[in-house]
């Protein structure tokens, strides 16, 4: 299965392993890359010599193109910039900002640029300014999220790009893959899914979670105040919804106590496996998801599963 994706950055499959904060390190991004998706380290909030370690490994496990996820807004966004550019680091993917003024850095090393958006302006923006693709990611995603669904999103952003487009959010088989290829989209990114592969060194009380998880069992934090994040309900999803039921009936709600709630929250769950109090940020499609495999077991379902269920309808409808 070939795309203009997997062209562009020299990839077998386009399947995209969604940089994921603390969670998606060059064990996971090693083996989804040597599998031949796209696996991608994330840099989260973490220094430079922290994400340079993961790169270093990733190198040892895999010569096969890999990507490191910039978060915009993190105090250290600079240095992880240096960082890639120094390593040749074939992709870089953007989340939380605009990257414009690393753009022409990253050019200059001819490292591919694939900014993360959630709506069609963002999307002609980033085109304008050189980035190579687009991911679009719809609110059915685990982690910080948009307001538009997947279903919507994707075929709006592929009519008013002309750069190729990823999907992502909610895609957790390859039924949901072979929806957003007819959606237009060229790629998918996964994040859900992946946290169960056995490469996937997210604490097991993490993993337990996520297969335990039914299709309602995600809810959405900070709706209204700050940035939205998609997790699986627990005792930390119930304050957050306390405080902001009372935060709302004032005229000046206080902010601060929603950072802090969320200060060390996600660390707290992928590390110390603390998945009362911790973040056990996931997608709507964790229901979906219900066993442990190793990440080329799970790129090999989505692409056997895209091709079967396209083939069957297409002689049903054709
Ligand atoms: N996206 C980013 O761009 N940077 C991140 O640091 C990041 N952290 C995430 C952490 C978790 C636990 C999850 C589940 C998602 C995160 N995401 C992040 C989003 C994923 O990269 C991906 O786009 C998303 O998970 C796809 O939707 P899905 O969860 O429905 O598969």
């Amino acid at each position: 299965m070939q795309s203009k994706i997997c062209e562009l950055i020299g990839i077998e499959y386009p399947i995209f392993q969604g940089g994921m904060a603390w969670i998606a390190d060059a064990s996971l991004a090693g083996a989804v890359s040597k599998a031949g998706g796209l696996g991608i380290i994330a840099s989260g909030n973490a220094p430079k010599e922290v994400v340079q370690a993961e790169i270093k490994k990733i190198k040892e496990i895999t010569d096969k193109p890999f990507g490191v996820n910039i978060m915009l807004l993190s105090p250290f966004a600079q240095d992880i910039v240096d960082l890639v550019c120094e390593e040749n680091v074939p992709v870089v993917t953007t989340g939380a900002g605009n990257p414009s003024k690393y753009m022409a850095r990253f050019k200059e090393h001819n490292i591919k640029v694939i900014p993360v958006i959630p709506s069609v302006a963002l999307g002609a923006r980033m085109e304008k300014i050189g980035a190579d693709a687009v991911i679009v990611e719809g609110m059915e995603a685990g982690g910080h999220i948009g307001k538009l669904t997947t279903m919507s999103i994707v075929p709006q952003v592929v009519d008013a790009l002309t750069i190729p487009v990823i999907a992502a959010g909610g895609i957790g088989d390859g039924r949901g893959m072979a929806a957003v290829l007819m959606l237009g989209a060229d790629a998918v990114q996964v994040g859900t899914r992946f946290l169960v592969a056995k490469e996937c060194t997210v604490h097991e009380n993490y993993k337990a979670r996520i297969i335990k998880a039914r299709d309602v069992d995600t809810t959405v934090t900070c709706q209204h105040f700050g940035h939205p994040v998609r997790a699986i309900k627990n005792k930390l999803t119930n304050e957050y919804d306390r405080l902001e039921k009372i935060e709302l009936k004032k005229n000046e709600p206080n902010l601060v106590q929603f950072d802090e709630l969320g200060q060390g929250a996600l660390r707290k769950a992928v590390v110390e496996g603390d998945v009362d109090h911790g973040s056990i940020m996931a997608g709507q499609i964790a229901g979906l998801v219900k066993k442990e495999e190793t990440a080329k077991e799970i790129i090999e379902s989505y692409i056997s599963e895209t091709k079967k269920v396209m083939a069957a309808e297409c002689s049903r409808w054709l």
